[in-house]
């Protein structure tokens, strides 16, 4: 084993990033601490009925107190690669003017620890906690949140980007504009209207390109800088070349208002007419700063769309509709489908060239339940992890530049509007004593790691 051949074709490649990832809200806790102002977030949470389990993030997993003992979790897994989000919120606390300096302070010592443990540290600049004076203006309604954007995302290059090389700009604009505010389950809870709906969309957009540009005005050397999307994978139900072509033409058109206009600076002409008066306000100006170049593409990879060709006129595609009896995890949401973690990134490289790719989130809840000696036994999640890492071992067999990959979740944490009933770490919490143990899955990962290749 020792000696294995470096490349070997059942391997990933040489330096292939492994991590864990994690989001600010979910984690951090200490909302009120070293001057952090409220987000969306705490006033959606605090809001009656909007959390399964009426749950909050206040304390949550308590990372911002045990970082420490967290980044000794990734070190036991071999991580070599780790990606966080920084809270909008402790920076800006008014989300614009005066940034606050210890709030900036906890991800400084974040980033010494993980240096120190030979981590390489993958910082989000937005993972859904807007400041909630922002969205007293407006929020992502307002071209002014985008501008905000920017300028909070070029503070922070300049103080971060002496160590942290790697930036993603917003995490799944597809779930927080969807979500947030077309279905009103996520904060900040509203159902606009269709112009509304994709107006908020363009201006997440144009907040990326404008976090482009103002990070690397700012950083005092060059960093690297991405999207982390939530893309929409079209999967050939059948691998036939005339499936595979009518997936990507899909894959193109359902990701147009996100990873399309950022990647190819213009709204597909399907989107512009399928979405006609309702369309969003837009200059050529704005298609050119959404469109600023990017050094990689993050992708969030979860479920399978399915799709084969339609013979009759346009689209070419026909969307498969998912029997009722298709498999999914704990999560109703969380259909399984492998090929997924091949087909998203073959996509991102064939459609949009994309040279440097990292899979920014992937993995599963479950119900995850204590054996009587206080082990978690998650035979699902190692099936899950398993068979998804298969696929993507594929894709980098293939060529296709996949550089790294970030599990969903390092911890169980606060799983959004499911509260912590919905668990998705490696390693478990007990939310009573905050005592971490990892989980079966997490000595699966650490195999892998090890292994450099699907174990
Ligand atoms: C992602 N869906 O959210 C987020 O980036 C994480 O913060 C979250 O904890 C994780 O996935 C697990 O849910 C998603 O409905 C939420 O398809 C919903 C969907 C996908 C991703």
């Amino acid at each position: 084993e020792a000696d294995a051949a470096p490349k070997s074709q059942s391997g990933f490649p040489d330096g292939f990033l492994w991590g864990t990832a994690t989001a600010a809200y979910q984690v951090e806790g200490a909302v009120h601490e070293d001057g952090r102002g409220p987000s969306i977030w705490d006033t959606f949470s605090h809001l009656p009925g909007k959390i399964r389990d009426g749950s909050t993030g206040d304390v949550s997993v308590d990372h911002y107190h045990r970082y420490k003992e967290d980044v000794a979790l990734m070190k036991a897994l071999g991580a070599t690669s780790y990606r966080f989000s920084i809270a909008w919120p402790r920076v800006f606390p008014d989300g614009t003017g005066t940034p606050n300096p210890k709030g900036l302070d906890f991800y400084d010592r974040l980033v010494d620890e993980l240096l120190k443990a030979g981590i390489k540290p993958f910082a989000t600049l937005y993972h859904w906690d807007l400041p909630q004076a922002l969205q007293d203006r407006g929020g992502w309604q307002s071209r002014d949140t985008a501008q905000a954007f920017g300028a909070y995302a070029g503070y922070v290059a300049n103080k971060l980007g002496d160590r942290v090389e790697n930036f993603f700009t917003l995490n799944e604009m597809l779930t927080f504009v969807e979500h947030g505010h077309a279905a009103g389950v996520f904060a900040p809870g509203l159902t606009l209207p269709p112009q509304g709906v994709n107006q908020v969309r363009h201006h997440a957009v144009l907040a990326h390109g404008l976090g482009v540009q103002a990070m690397r005005a700012s950083a005092r050397r060059p960093i690297r800088i991405g999207p982390a999307e939530n893309i929409t994978i079209g999967i050939p139900a059948v691998e036939t070349p005339e499936n595979i072509r009518a997936a990507e033409i899909a894959t193109r058109e359902f990701n147009a208002p996100y990873l399309t206009v950022m990647l190819e600076g213009r709204y597909t002409d399907a989107y512009l007419a399928a979405t006609g008066a309702d369309a969003p306000k837009f200059t050529a100006e704005d298609l050119k700063i959404i469109a600023s170049p990017v050094d990689f593409v993050g992708l969030n990879v979860y479920t399978p769309s399915f799709f084969v060709v339609a013979t009759d006129a346009a689209p070419h595609y026909r969307a498969l509709p998912l029997p009722s009896s298709y498999p999914h995890m704990a999560s109703p949401w969380l259909t399984i489908g492998p090929e997924a973690l091949y087909w998203a990134p073959r996509h991102a490289a064939t459609l949009w060239n994309a040279k440097e790719i990292y899979i920014t989130e992937n993995g599963t809840s479950s119900a995850d339940q204590l054996a009587e000696d206080g082990q978690i036994y998650d035979t699902d999640r190692i099936m899950y992890l398993r068979n998804y890492l298969t696929q993507l071992q594929r894709a980098t067999a293939e060529g296709v530049p996949v550089r790294g990959y970030f599990l969903w979740s390092l911890l169980d944490n606060f799983e959004w509007a499911d509260g912590y009933a919905t668990r998705f770490g490696l390693v478990h919490v007990d939310y009573t004593t905050q005592k971490r143990t990892p989980k079966l899955s997490a000595a699966f990962y650490r195999e892998v790691i090890a292994r450099n290749a699907v174990a």
